[in-house]
């Protein structure tokens, strides 16, 4: 036993909150994931659910979020505040209980309907425990309370520090490097797409995000104030704003269905893309379920069965399918459930049954009105879908030629892959390279045991402008099914992936390190964004980075992959050293590319992932659709993983 369990004030539960917050430190990614860039950025948002919480129970309108000098995090409500009484069944304050013990949360108050939380809902104490410091102030009956942790351990009982005639909670933590030993760098984009995304799915909340890490030309941190009036409907009038509308009006409803709260907000664009975007208490449901059945369900039948009397479908040969109705239709669907069950590999899929019958119902209704009331649009939609539907047919043939080539194996793989010689795909590597040039160099670079090349031609296929028809009759994509081993579709869904014969488990992309490199880089993440998804959440898909320079003086030659690290080489040479710019990889013999970027012992690959699905999805839409000036000023400044995270 500790000494501090012989204390007479620490009862038995308080020993097992010690060895609870104990274990988060022993085990952390238990509770929020991982250690890496994500489970860092997770802490934020575990703080900000308490205040988001308190401002759904009515109590709050404000949230403001700053990223410190330091890299510590300010989170500030304007709550009721932390109660800071003693707790009669712990014998230390409510604010030690919420901060000290695992799973405390905001429980001794049953009133409150706690329906936000993080990704895993392990509250505020998580926090705490992985952090090297952690202070929390509170403004309540008059005063200002302090307690102070360090590595969740308080250092002192809750004490007033001053007087306060206004109410909040603020705490300010920094992540503890022993722990995060990747990097507690937080990314200002991250964080403020989340506090975007809040403030969207919780309307009339205000979110104000700072950086406080470095100034702009006027001298000012850089700062974002979040807050809608709409909600949902102005959440889709962002994700859809670089597509052009197919009708005027965003459908959109909000209500209570057998007591489950459900918001629903849609539109439909010209675009041959599906958007759907669900939400369980402000969490993304990425893997989707129940709540997204009901959505899809409810869409369906009412648009078929005003299709069907509209008389619009008399001359059709074939019947509509589900996916029919789907195309260019960006949604959202955002449901608050008391006890929401998480499935699926990433712990995103709603499981809880009642879900679906709640959204149906909602999403009928919704559309059945707006259909009724506007005839023209309603024509507008069917006439799309139909066209939807005889894409898919002839999609339909150009989908198995793909697979007719892929399942022949050994003879169908495409003539221009340089296949490695390994068997074993966790071992073996494809580098999709820009250009026939590079793709040499890049055979003859490689090391020939794990490292396939497929050279892919010029720019691939923008298929965030393409029917689904074209992008599978286009021979480049061809090329890349078959030479991963994955195919697509199946009788129910055409979106279906199979990965189970995918040949490599690590797919790089490697373009020059220019604007038209990124360019083709993007053009190729959308295909992968779109196309195979599972590809890029199950962690597969990586960006190379090329350097950008190689100084050399004599003898002596360095790599650099930035102007920084560029000076910094030419002042170890002493100067006069020469400096070539790399302009594509086609400019580096087969050693050097070897050397730089694609040997394992010395490369840095990206690893692209998906933080923020709406937002990825934007940015895709933005870089690839029809808009030009906004791409045009994203990619000049060159920005392209900027939200991808890669
Ligand atoms: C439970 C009860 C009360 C306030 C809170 C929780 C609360 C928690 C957090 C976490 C961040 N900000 C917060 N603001 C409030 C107060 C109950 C009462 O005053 O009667």
């Amino acid at each position: 036993m500790s000494e501090e369990a012989k204390k007479p004030n620490y009862s038995a539960d308080s020993i097992q909150a010690l060895e609870g917050m104990e274990h988060v430190r022993m085990r952390p990614s238990m509770y929020i994931g991982d250690v890496g860039v994500r489970g860092l950025h997770h802490l934020v948002y575990e703080v900000v659910d308490n205040s988001i919480d308190e401002a759904l129970a009515g109590h709050c309108d404000e949230i403001s979020v700053d990223i410190n000098e330091d890299n510590s995090i300010t989170v500030r409500d304007n709550g009721r505040g932390i109660p800071v009484g003693i707790h009669k069944k712990e014998g230390v304050s409510a604010l030690e209980v919420v901060m000290t013990k695992i799973g405390a949360g905001g429980k001794f108050d049953k009133d409150s309907y706690k329906v936000s939380g993080g990704l895993h809902g392990v509250g505020v104490s998580c926090v705490n425990a992985l952090s090297d410091h952690l202070k929390a102030t509170v403004h309540r009956d008059g005063k200002i309370w302090e307690q102070e942790y360090e590595r969740g351990k308080a250092l002192y009982p809750v004490k007033a520090v001053g007087e306060s005639d206004i109410t909040g909670t603020e705490v300010t933590f920094k992540p503890d490097t022993s722990i995060f030993q990747q990097t507690i760098e937080y990314s200002y984009d991250t964080l403020a797409s989340r506090m975007r995304e809040l403030a969207y799915l919780n309307k009339g909340i205000t979110v104000v995000m700072t950086d406080k890490r470095e100034k702009d030309e006027k001298g000012e941190f850089i700062t974002e104030t979040f807050h809608s009036e709409e909600g949902l409907k102005e959440f889709i009038r962002f994700l859809d704003g670089n597509r052009e509308p197919l009708i005027a009006d965003v459908i959109s409803m909000e209500g209570e269905k057998n007591g489950i709260p459900v918001e629903v907000a849609m539109v439909y664009n010209t675009s041959f893309t599906e958007n759907l975007h669900s939400y369980v208490n402000n969490i993304n449901t990425h893997e989707g379920g129940t709540h997204l059945s009901g959505f899809r369900r409810g869409l369906t039948h009412t648009l078929k069965k005003y299709a069907d009397g509209s008389g619009m479908l008399d001359k059709l040969k074939f019947e509509i399918s589900g996916d029919d109705f789907r195309e260019g239709l960006t949604a959202i669907v955002s449901v608050k459930v008391a006890e929401p069950q998480f499935e699926g590999q990433t712990k995103t899929k709603l499981g809880n049954r009642e879900v679906t019958s709640a959204v149906s119902q909602a999403v009928s209704e919704m559309l059945e009105n707006y259909l009724e009331e506007h005839p023209n649009d309603a024509k507008t939609i069917v006439q799309k879908v139909i066209l939807a539907a005889q894409a898919r047919h002839a999609a339909r043939k150009a989908r198995e030629m793909v697979q007719r080539k892929t399942v022949m194996s050994g003879g169908g793989l495409p003539g221009k892959l340089s296949d490695c010689s390994e068997q074993d795909p966790v071992k073996c590597e494809v580098f999709l390279v820009e250009g026939d040039s590079a793709g040499g160099t890049a055979k003859q670079g490689r090391d020939r045991n794990f490292q396939a090349i497929l050279p892919l031609r010029g720019k691939i296929l923008n298929v965030e402008k393409a029917m689904q028809h074209k992008v599978f009759e286009n021979e480049e994509i061809r090329n890349i099914f078959t030479a991963l081993g994955v195919t697509i579709g199946t009788e129910e869904d055409s979106k279906a992936l199979n990965l189970e014969k995918l040949r490599y488990h690590k797919i790089v992309i490697m373009c020059d390190a220019d604007v038209d490199g990124s360019h083709i880089s993007t053009l190729i993440l959308t295909f992968f964004f779109r196309y195979m998804k599972e590809l890029i959440e199950n962690g597969h898909v990586y960006i190379a980075t090329p350097p950008l320079y190689l100084v050399k003086k004599g003898a002596k030659k360095e790599y650099a992959w930035n102007d920084k690290e560029r000076d910094e080489w030419i002042e170890k040479f002493g100067g006069g050293a020469n400096v070539q710019r790399y302009k594509g990889l086609g400019e580096m013999n087969a050693e050097q590319l070897w050397d730089t970027t694609m040997n394992p012992e010395f490369r840095t690959l990206r690893q692209v992932n998906i933080d923020n699905g709406s937002e990825a999805d934007r940015i895709f839409s933005m870089l690839m659709g029809d808009e030009v000036p906004p791409r045009r000023e994203f990619i000049e400044k060159n920005a392209v993983y900027a939200n991808i995270d890669a």
